[in-house]
């Protein structure tokens, strides 16, 4: 893929903007994404507003803001802000990357949300990582936090899923740890035409019961086959609303279903969507500099992390936000 082309018009003004004291440029070594450096998300003037908007739209949905330090939680939601209004982060609230526990059945979300609040949590931003988070003093950690983590949408488990989701880096190891992106608009475009026509008007059931990590998620049991797996159907082919571009919506590997297909014929067409999805050719990998915030778009771009050295540290903040129906695209 070529930088200038996927970026904008190939003219070098068009490629590296500044925007009221913001730089906004392609991201160095990527076939897609912009970075923008010197951006205050407390102070945003209109113009940086509709740069951002420009950039969202021409970036294949990644944008790295580099901010050379690190910010507080009102900047993180100030940026999210940007992109949208705040969903819950999974695995805190009941349905939503976590089964209720025995007794919390009724509990509203509410209550819930109440009850995160007076323990000092934000129910909206995730802080994950082999620290404390308070004194940042490293802390041993589930053993699936060092493997590699499996490529994934963010909570597509729910009937709604979240839109985008900005991660920031706390702090990352020297080396290891890097987060991997793909582009599923592209793969939905170079997708053979025979398996286009096998998958029109199918659904994948995405699974809720565990996690990128290949961990289990609070409350959860292990499904006896994937066709049991808890979790919500969507089209194999979504539009995107803003753009109107078709998208592979594959949530992650482990436990998807093609609903309506014997358990061998589901795996058969998800390993060869899989193989398509997932070629380097529609990738970046993403090494991290302590201060930065990606954020992604969940409706275009899978992620994945690369293994860590046990040794390390890594911890990161992470909130997304709301998203729309998903729409399937037309057979
Ligand atoms: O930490 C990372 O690089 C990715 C984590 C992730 O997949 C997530 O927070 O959704
Ligand atoms: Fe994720």
């Amino acid at each position: 893929m070529s930088r200038i082309s996927q970026y904008g018009s190939g003219d070098a003004r068009d490629r590296e903007r500044e925007v009221n004291e913001v730089m906004i440029r392609p991201l160095p070594d990527a076939g897609f994404g912009a970075e923008i450096v010197g951006f205050d998300p407390l102070n945003v003037s209109s113009g940086q507003r509709a740069a951002i908007e420009d950039a969202k739209r021409r970036c294949h949905g990644l944008l790295c803001f580099s901010f050379g330090r690190l910010l507080e939680d009102e900047e993180l939601h100030a940026l999210t802000a940007l992109f949208g209004e705040n969903e819950y982060a999974p695995g805190i609230i009941n349905g939503i990357g976590k089964q209720a526990g025995p007794g919390e059945e009724h509990l509203s979300v509410e209550a819930q949300v109440a009850a995160l609040r007076e323990r000092g949590e934000d129910p909206f931003m995730l802080k994950f990582g082999n620290v404390n988070p308070a004194t940042l003093e490293k802390e041993p950690t589930y053993p699936e936090f060092f493997g590699e983590w499996e490529w994934h949408t963010d909570m597509s488990y729910l009937e709604v899923p979240p839109a985008y989701s900005l991660l920031h880096a706390r702090d990352v190891p020297d080396e290891g740890g890097d987060t991997g992106f793909c582009d599923q608009v592209t793969a939905a475009r170079t997708l053979p035409r025979s398996l286009r026509q096998r998958v029109s008007g199918l659904q994948i059931k995405h699974d809720s019961t565990h996690g990128s990590d290949g961990s289990l998620r609070p409350g959860m049991v292990p499904p006896a086959s994937p066709i049991e797996a808890l979790g919500h159907a969507h089209p194999v082919i979504r539009v995107i609303p803003d753009t109107g571009q078709e998208a592979l919506f594959l949530g992650r590997r482990t436990n998807a279903y093609v609903t309506g297909l014997s358990l061998g014929e589901s795996e058969r067409l998800l390993d060869e969507l899989w193989a398509h999805a997932t070629q380097p050719r529609f990738c970046y990998r993403h090494r991290w500099e302590v201060g930065q915030v990606m954020v992604f778009d969940n409706r275009r771009l899978m992620h994945m992390r690369h293994p860590m050295d046990e040794r390390k540290t890594r911890f990161m903040w992470r909130t997304q936000t709301k998203g729309q129906a998903v729409r399937a695209a037309p057979a």
